[in-house]
């Protein structure tokens, strides 16, 4: 197996890209292709969840994101016809605050085409270069390894040119017309609404302030957006959605200007040519299984959304993190390959309710008549959410669990374990919000405040918990807790294996006994507070590689019941 490639990645979007860059620091080799010559371009998928953010910062991509991302703006609907005058101005999600455990507060919006360059950009370092005009066309498997073939591309058109590309496993992650999801023989079920589809595009244009995000409606008909892409700037992202309405031929330069000049009656706006411009059916399917023998598909080639909501990014970032950790510890094999069914086993129940989710929110998209907007905030108003207002607390992902897992373990807590697997399911996505619990299965949270031995201060997203090892956390109140964990220190393999000991006070010299743990003082009991650790217990506290708590336990012996689950050998 010497010249088998590890892992091939068809398709360089979101999904592709954070697969491949986790792997990458993962240390496992990649190849990544994209039946596309050159970058796509346009906003697309620009909303990103502060959960996302979490997770960014963790793949250490976060500061370079953030320096292209603007805030969500404040949305603002005028009257019709005129199109000038506002009849509400509102903000898309109720405010948020920032807590120690929840840095990131409302989320950003940063252009799919400007968060794509900036995983490449981190690609790069690892001397991964995404391999345009190479599509993936044809997929034979066997026991051991995945054969692809690869077909060139030119002009948009597949030529003969060919190569297969033998690999011990494949990443489907070509999107919602990618081709795995067929070849593999997964079925994608749902809904399209036939009677709708909408047009999205990006555009200068003169005469609008970038200080709102512009909605003028037609209720039961249409909305027309222009949400500012640059602060200060003129390029604005338009959106032509319909109900009831399919704006095919509107996805055509002189056509979208004359409809949206036409609709909102401002003559005064001059357009630019188009940087992009698509349309778009609203879709809400996903496939039947996640994987099929060596081969997984990741993303909106698994599961596709109305855009409302803005799950796309999120989720499909959220499944690539989910299926590498578990490929990279089997790649190194350190775990066993059955380890790869439970990305199906716990990504399946949470994509089926965002879908819910998300179609009832569509459902929302346009305002029906009696949504007429009114002057004003207006908290029945809101609560119809007609008007683009997204009150659903689970869309920021913190609720996302996996409770329900058969690799996680709860020994801290066991009367709070529902026995019932199937309740457990049901609150994949939606979680436990404001039960004021912390289970295996849950976020990691983050916590701010931790002292390093040398005096700096720290936190567990920026330099801890990674998506390339566990973290073992362990909360002691006395050296002699910490001491009868560290003594098992040397079962759990250093290379994808962190410890950390976390202490209300600083150890003395001579109970900091470890070759490799780092020993933080939690000075604001931020950590502890999040973990709800109690003062005087010995709590260790297991974080997976995808930010989520795989285990928690009151012994050493506990978090090797956990790595038994994980690891072939401790
Ligand atoms: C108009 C529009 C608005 C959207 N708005 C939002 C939003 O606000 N928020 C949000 O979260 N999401 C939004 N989305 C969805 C979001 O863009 C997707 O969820 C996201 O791009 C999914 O990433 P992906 O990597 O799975 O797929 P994609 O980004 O679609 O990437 C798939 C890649 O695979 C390549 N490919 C296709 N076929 C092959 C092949 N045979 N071989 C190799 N490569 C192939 C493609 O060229 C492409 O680069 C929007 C989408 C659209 C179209
Ligand atoms: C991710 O979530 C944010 C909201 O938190 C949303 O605004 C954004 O559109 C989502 N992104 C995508 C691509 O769905
Ligand atoms: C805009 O309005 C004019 C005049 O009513 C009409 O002829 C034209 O078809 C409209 N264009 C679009 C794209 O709706
Ligand atoms: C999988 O892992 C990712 C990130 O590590 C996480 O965000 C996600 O919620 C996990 N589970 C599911 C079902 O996605």
């Amino acid at each position: 197996m010497a010249d088998v490639l590890p892992v091939l990645i068809a398709g360089a979007g979101g999904s592709g890209l954070v697969a491949a860059l986790i792997l990458a620091q993962s240390g496992i080799k990649i190849r990544i292709i994209d039946k596309a010559e050159k970058p796509h371009c346009g906003s697309r998928g620009f909303g990103i969840q502060p959960r996302t953010c979490e997770l960014f910062q963790t793949l250490g991509v976060q500061d370079d994101v953030e320096k292209r991302a603007t805030a969500i703006p404040t949305m603002r609907a005028y009257k019709l016809p005129g199109g000038t005058i506002p009849v509400k101005t509102w903000t898309l999600y109720p405010e948020t605050g920032t807590w120690p455990d929840r840095p990131f507060g409302n989320g950003i919006c940063v252009s799919q085409e400007e968060l794509e360059d900036v995983m490449r950009q981190h690609l790069k370092q690892y001397g991964v270069v995404v391999e345009y005009g190479k599509g993936l066309v044809s997929i034979e498997q066997d026991a051991d390894s995945v054969v692809s073939t690869i077909a060139t591309f030119a002009n948009g058109k597949e030529t003969s040119e060919q190569e297969k590309i033998r690999s011990q496993y494949l990443l489907g992650t070509d999107g919602a017309k990618g081709v795995s999801r067929k070849l593999l023989g997964l079925t994608f079920q749902g809904e399209t609404r036939d009677t709708d589809g909408m047009v999205w595009g990006d555009v200068e244009i003169d005469g609008l302030t970038p200080d709102y995000w512009h909605v003028w409606g037609n209720p039961e008909v249409f909305t027309i957006m222009a949400r500012p892409i640059t602060p200060g700037g003129k390029k604005f992202g338009i959106g032509i959605i319909g109900k009831n309405f399919d704006p095919t031929d509107l996805a055509d330069e002189a056509k979208a200007k004359e409809f949206i000049t036409n609709q909102t009656g401002r003559t005064d706006l001059k357009f630019s040519k188009f940087s992009w411009l698509s349309y778009f059916k609203p879709n809400m399917r996903m496939v039947n299984k996640f994987q099929e023998g060596r081969a997984f598909v990741v993303g909106d080639a698994a599961h596709v959304h109305s855009p409302t909501g803005a799950q796309g990014i999120n989720c499909s970032i959220q499944d690539a993190t989910n299926i590498t950790w578990k490929l990279a510890l089997v790649l190194k094999d350190l775990a066993s390959p059955s380890i790869l069914s439970t990305y199906n086993d716990e990504r399946l129940p949470i994509i089926a309710q965002m879908l819910r989710a998300t179609s009832q929110l569509y459902t929302h998209l346009v305002a029906t008549p009696e949504e007429k907007p009114i002057e004003g905030p207006s908290k029945d108003d809101d609560r119809k959410s007609g008007w683009l207002r997204w009150r659903n607390s689970p869309l920021q992902l913190y609720g996302v669990n996996y409770r329900f897992s058969d690799i996680v373990l709860e020994k801290r807590d066991p009367a709070h374990v529902s026995a019932d697997k199937e309740e457990t399911v049901a609150r994949a996505y939606a979680g436990y919000e404001a039960s004021g619990s912390l289970l295996a299965g849950d976020r990691a949270p983050e916590a701010p405040g931790l002292i390093t031995a040398t005096g700096e201060e720290t936190c567990l997203f920026k330099n801890y918990l990674k998506p390339v090892h566990h973290t073992v956390m362990v909360f002691a109140s006395d050296a002699e807790g910490v001491g009868s964990v560290l003594e098992q220190e040397g079962k759990w393999l250093e290379s994808v294996v962190k410890i950390l000991v976390i202490t209300k006070k600083k150890l003395g010299e001579g109970e900091m006994n470890s070759g490799r743990a780092i020993f933080l003082v939690d000075s604001k009991s931020h950590a502890a507070d999040a973990y709800h650790v109690e003062k005087e217990a010995l709590n260790i506290v297991v974080v997976r590689p995808d930010g989520y708590v795989g285990a928690v336990v009151k012994d050493a012996e506990g978090a090797n019941c956990y790595f038994r689950k994980i690891f072939r050998v401790i």
